[in-house]
């Protein structure tokens, strides 16, 4: 029985467990990533683990989310990462190279390596065959250090795909269907694994706009084979020597398979507030828009701003709607530069932003009240834009201008034949801005460079023989880590201060929930599916375990979000029966009786409403090393006890 191309690189890289789905797998890392908005915490905890020099093949640091410098506080991340990584064996994005997802893929990602990035949109870089993660701030530091990284063996779905795209239809309305058909909760514990003839239509950069957003799924990841295709891209970033052929055996069994014909998709949108509320562009109609955003690292390559000049040359954007356009790297912006196309995209009116996250984390941009925005992102989770009330579509970047230029939603099919572009043989390389790591003896003499926002994170103590507690929140389904640890401008610059920012936790759903969890001392907090969903910010769990949130109990959780709570040393719970979720609320004071030993022991779990007067069974599925994390409080407590 062969395998897929997923369990060859699981297998070539395991180095703890064995690979029986289900089970939990240590995987050895060859590359990291880090980004700024994560960074500083991941960064603090690596210097905890008192490793010198990173163990990995290569980390880079990127900055690329935190650039809207209104105070100190970015500015004071930027120079404290640059100097860490320079200390530390790390090769440092500078702000204005781009966006680390796109950069990577450019310049750094290998085929059949693994990768793990703090930052949820990491499987791009199975656009290029590599087993490339996103994850919370201390596992990426784990992994730098040289310690595994663990996952739960995932299933493996076969996407197959047929046909060709038909002009204006793009590698945006390929996933925007994959998410159609599989919900945002659909890739829990799996890999979606792209096969069959289709593949060979899609150019890299159209690969990894569809494992990017993959992570909207909740997929482990994403990953293409490494082909022809993949050669011809790294051969023109001048890396050919860092491909290999990779694909998955002929006899290979999969645990599910989705078909998808590439010649019947039509131009689609995922509509407010959630990327799998996918509808057709036609289905949508002509409804009047506000606002277009082009980039982030979904679209935002030389492919996608390519198509997008060729479609503004020689219009004006509507008068009614502001285009904003970010490329997503250096290399991008200035190719667009060198053949003419960002002429084309100025003299149509964009507000050209640079290589950055910018308005897909509400760094700017935020829509009018009520404002329609299209944008070629991957999230359009209430409130993330910046504009409560602001509704956010995602489209691809040819139904993107095709709207910009009209003022209504447009199907791209309208516009006629579709203009011609030429993809370059070769990309224009310089990466002069990238730093490189002090050498081992000079970095003892490299000073870290501390701003006063940055504050120590907060560590638990190690797990209560029982928790009694109130239920301070009690939250629905598919709630985001948006929900709880919301971005934008005025709150991302808090991210190295856990206490300031744990002011701001949950209050899209409750802005009384800091104050209140803090004045109860400890607390829990009651969820439906899918809890935690979206990004890897650690931050969605460190607030919490700041305010003293004790235990999240809920009807499941989103894979990144879960690990970022064990990893803290907060208890996650499952309802056994999905509808005891309703026997519980908020103000409720629950009694988890003799956890620490429960948990040891692996046995049944009830939680007592001591208010109602009713037990609930709840369950906490949890690996040896998750019950250790656990016991110990998180993951730096176990490691110190474990040496
Ligand atoms: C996101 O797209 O939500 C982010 C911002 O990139 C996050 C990381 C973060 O919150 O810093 C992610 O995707 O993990
Ligand atoms: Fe940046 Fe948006 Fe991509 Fe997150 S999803 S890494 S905020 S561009």
């Amino acid at each position: 029985m062969g395998y897929t191309l997923t369990e060859k690189i699981i297998r070539e890289h395991i180095v703890d467990g064995e690979p029986v789905k289900g089970t939990e797998i240590g995987l050895k890392i060859d590359q990291t990533l880090t980004q700024d908005a994560t960074g500083t915490m991941a960064y603090l905890q690596f210097e905890a683990m008192g490793v010198d020099q990173v163990r990995t093949e290569r980390s880079v640091a990127y900055i690329d989310h935190n650039t809207l410098q209104s105070g100190f506080e970015n500015a004071d991340d930027h120079r404290f990462i640059g100097s860490i990584a320079k200390k530390h064996g790390i090769w440092f994005s500078r702000p204005g190279n781009g966006i680390c997802h796109q950069v990577h893929l450019e310049r750094y990602g290998k085929p059949g390596k693994t990768l793990i990035g703090s930052d949820s949109h990491t499987p791009t870089g199975g656009g290029i065959g590599m087993f490339a993660c996103g994850a919370g701030g201390l596992d990426v530091a784990v992994a730098m250090g040289g310690g595994a990284y663990y996952i739960t063996m995932p299933q493996v779905v076969k996407i197959n795909l047929t046909g060709k795209l038909n002009d204006w239809v793009s590698a945006k309305d390929v996933i925007l269907k994959v998410l159609q058909i599989l919900s945002v909760k659909g890739g829990i514990g799996k890999v979606m694994e792209y096969t069959g003839e289709g593949v060979k239509t899609l150019s890299v950069p159209e690969r990894a706009t569809i494992t990017n957003m993959g992570a909207e799924l909740g997929a482990t990841t994403s990953i293409f084979p490494s082909d022809e295709i993949t050669r011809e891209f790294l051969k023109a970033q001048g890396r050919e020597e860092d491909w290999v052929e990779l694909k998955a055996d002929d006899d290979a069994v999969y645990d599910a398979e989705v078909n998808i014909d590439l010649s019947e998709l039509v131009p689609l949108a995922a509509c407010p507030h959630s990327p799998d509320n996918v509808k057709t562009v036609e289905e949508i109609g002509n409804i009047k828009i506000d606002q277009v955003c082009i980039g982030s690292c979904t679209n935002s390559s030389l492919q996608d701003l390519l198509k997008v000049a060729h479609i503004l040359k020689g219009k004006t954007v509507h008068p009614d709607v502001s285009l904003a356009i970010a490329p997503g790297s250096k290399q991008v912006y200035n190719m667009m530069a060198q053949c003419g196309a960002l002429s084309d995209l100025i003299d149509a009116g964009a507000r050209i932003l640079e290589c950055a996250c910018g308005p897909c984390i509400g760094m700017g941009q935020s829509p009018n009240s009520n404002g329609i925005s299209l944008r070629t992102f991957n999230r359009n989770f209430e409130g993330r834009s910046g504009t409560r009330d602001g509704q956010i579509y995602l489209v691809s970047p040819e139904t993107a201008a095709a709207s910009a230029i009209a003022g209504v939603f447009t199907d791209p099919r309208t516009l006629g034949a579709m203009p011609p572009y030429v993809m370059p043989e070769r990309f224009y390389i310089n990466d002069n801005m990238v730093v490189p790591p002090a050498s081992p003896e000079d970095a003892k003499n490299v000073e870290v460079l501390r701003g006063p926002n940055i504050k120590p994170f907060p560590v638990n103590t190690p797990l209560a023989e029982s928790i009694e507690a109130e239920v301070t929140l009690k939250v629905g389904d598919n709630i985001t880590t948006d929900h709880i640890m919301p971005a934008g401008a005025k709150i991302l610059p808090l991210r190295s201060n856990i206490p300031a920012i744990s002011q701001h936790c949950f209050e899209v759903c409750d802005e009384t929930f800091p104050k209140r969890a803090l004045e109860a001392g400890k607390s829990i907090v009651v969820g439906g599916v899918n809890y935690g969903q979206g990004s890897s910010r650690e931050h969605a769990a460190l607030a919490p375990l700041y305010l003293g949130v004790k235990a999240i109990i809920c009807k499941s959780f989103a894979r990144i979000h879960r690990q970022n709570l064990i990893n803290n040393g907060i208890l996650p719970l499952e309802f056994v029966n999905g509808d005891d979720y309703e026997k519980i609320e908020q103000g409720d004071k629950l009694v988890i009786a003799n956890i620490r030993e429960v948990i040891k022991n692996g046995s049944d779990i009830i939680v007592k409403n001591e208010t109602k007067g009713i037990d609930i069974p709840v369950k906490c599925e949890l690996s040896e090393r998750g019950k250790g994390m656990i016991l110990a409080g998180g993951l730096l407590n176990y490691t110190k006890q474990n040496g």
